[in-house]
């Protein structure tokens, strides 16, 4: 176990990319344990699974006996038990800013279109893929929009001034996701400055879906 840390993950999922971009940013070294979340019905649903994330859902982090659920928890828990390389402001109103930008896509995107909502459209109302898409498109277009309004105010170089904050950890992902479920993203010039930005960076580098070891070889 590296630097006494675990991350339970999948490559290509958003909310695991985020807790990535987190430990790298922090120059934290950890062992990456894959879940995958299609075969064998979801490997996020076996018991053995769900005893450290009883949502089965990735990412977990586990931290000597400490075993966290959730991205955002697991961003701010890195935050405060790891100071160096700070993802939120220290004013009050400026942290609950980056707070928003985070939460417009943790509530206000990501569940909507997530994997197991999908799974249920098809399964109980027989959606069809491109029925799927659609939804898919329709609720990360409707949320971008917000977000970009919001951008336009806060943004400088990263999604708020120009330090990355962990309003940037949830953006990046989202994006891979929109261009997964080819999203137009012409509309939202200020999204794409700062995924250009972000990108160049090393921990975002390394934290990206094409660079996993569970990522496919093809
Ligand atoms: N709010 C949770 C959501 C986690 C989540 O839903 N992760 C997705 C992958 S991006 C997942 O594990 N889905 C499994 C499923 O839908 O069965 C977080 O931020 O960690």
């Amino acid at each position: 176990m590296k630097n006494n840390m675990v991350l339970y993950n999948y490559y290509r999922s958003s909310t695991s990319y985020r807790a990535r971009i987190a430990l790298y940013h922090k120059q934290l070294t950890f062992e990456y344990k894959p879940v995958h979340l299609i075969n064998l019905g979801g490997e996020q649903n076996s018991g053995d699974y769900k005893k450290l994330n009883p949502m089965s859902e990735v990412p977990t982090l586990v931290h000597g006996k400490n075993i966290l659920a959730q991205s955002m928890v697991i961003i701010q828990y890195l935050d405060e038990v790891f100071p160096n390389n700070p993802l939120f402001p220290d004013d009050p109103f400026q942290r609950a800013q980056v707070r928003q930008l985070c939460e417009n896509i943790n509530c206000g995107i990501h569940p909507i279109q997530n994997l197991k909502v999908m799974q249920k459209l098809e399964g109980d109302f027989s959606a069809t893929e491109a029925q799927k898409k659609a939804w898919i498109q329709f609720w990360i277009k409707k949320g971008f929009q917000a977000q970009e309004g919001i951008l336009k105010k806060t943004a400088g170089t990263f999604c708020f001034g120009d330090s990355i904050t962990a309003a940037d950890l949830f953006l990046i992902p989202q994006v891979f996701s929109a261009q997964r479920f080819e999203v137009p993203l012409d509309e939202f010039s200020r999204i794409i400055d700062i995924v250009r930005n972000c990108l160049e960076l090393e921990a975002f580098k390394k934290a990206h879906p094409q660079n996993q070891p569970d990522t496919p070889l093809t």
